[in-house]
């Protein structure tokens, strides 16, 4: 039978829409387009870096954090959130209720774009009580909204529909980022091709990992640090521990990159990756000292760079 086109696009739709129902990978959903994918811009990470700067001031205006239900957290969102209506995006905030404090999640659409077919990318924007969460997670944060900003910078409109999201209580046990699943309809589930997560991607003593989730998704990634001459490793101590966890319990293919947390670095990691072996990836994790002194400039620089590539190359 002949479709017509917009039953052709119905019908590839669908296609997708029942291939991720059944647990497929990004790379089952509509065909990628045709045309070369535009190879993404470098994201100065001075820009990056000036973000964490940001950050760093409300934490200190704040009480020092930028905690789920305190002034820090809403602060940062309503920064992160300026920067993006400047820039062209139509914003959301979604307000929910944890350990009886209110918490907001950012979402942030690209206008444009095929939107039954989505791409995520997204980051917990809350920290500890204990200090300023630069690394945990303001590095995330940083990359993702400095992708974003790239992306209207740069006018990119992709085939599909770009959606950046910021998650509040993540580590109250990734309260925000489930909120926004468990309200989304199954069909606007569907919709959602890729998640991409971004948690701790500047850590001072740096480990390149890869979520070894969904396969088209890890080899993105996985070409891009082969591309610079870097191995990376598969993320394992992750697993159901951030936000990628809320996209994948519901069948959403995700993935993702990390530079370590507490877990120490072994001679064979720091052989090939540099930094110390025997000391933590990030001995600032979740401590006061997780300041923008805890960043690793070279590892937030190629993570950021790593982010936006995979951003323009799933959304073609
Ligand atoms: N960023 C931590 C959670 C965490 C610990 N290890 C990993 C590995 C990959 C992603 C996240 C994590 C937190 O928010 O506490
Ligand atoms: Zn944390
Ligand atoms: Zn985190």
């Amino acid at each position: 039978m002949k479709l017509s086109v917009s039953g052709r696009a119905t019908a590839a739709a669908a296609v997708a829409a029942v291939t991720l129902l059944a647990g497929g990978s990004i790379a089952d959903a509509a065909p990628a387009s045709r045309t070369p994918v535009a190879a993404a811009p470098d994201l100065p990470v001075a820009n990056i870096k000036a973000h964490l700067t940001q950050l760093q001031s409300i934490a200190t205006a704040n009480g020092g954090n930028r905690a789920h239900g305190r002034a820090g957290y809403k602060a940062s969102l309503d920064y992160v959130k300026a920067r993006l209506d400047a820039a062209g995006f139509t914003t959301t905030v979604q307000q929910f209720t944890s350990s009886g404090r209110t918490g907001y999640n950012l979402i942030a659409d690209w206008p444009g774009g095929d939107t039954n077919q989505v791409i995520m990318a997204g980051s917990h924007l809350d920290g500890v009580s204990a200090g300023p969460g630069i690394n945990d997670n303001g590095s995330g944060s940083a990359a993702v909204l400095e992708t974003a900003l790239a992306v209207s910078r740069a006018g990119y409109h992709p085939a599909k529909h770009l959606r950046f999201a910021w998650w509040g209580a993540e580590e109250l046990g990734m309260v925000g980022s489930r909120y926004y699943v468990r309200n989304l309809s199954s069909a606007n589930r569907a919709k959602i091709k890729g998640y991409l997560n971004f948690d701790m991607i500047g850590s001072p003593n740096p480990g390149y990992f890869v979520y070894d989730d969904d396969p088209a998704i890890e080899k993105t990634f996985k070409d891009y640090f082969t591309g610079l001459g870097i191995a990376t490793e598969p993320e394992t101590e992750g697993d159901g521990r951030s936000d990628h966890a809320s996209f994948k319990n519901v069948g959403i293919p995700v993935g993702g990159l990390f530079s370590g947390a507490d877990y120490l670095k072994t001679a064979a990691q720091a052989a090939k990756w540099g930094g110390t072996a025997g000391r933590a990836f990030d001995r600032c994790y979740h401590s006061s000292c997780d300041t923008t002194a805890n960043i690793n400039d070279t590892a937030l620089d190629r993570n950021g760079d790593a982010v936006a590539h995979a951003v323009w190359q799933l959304s073609s």
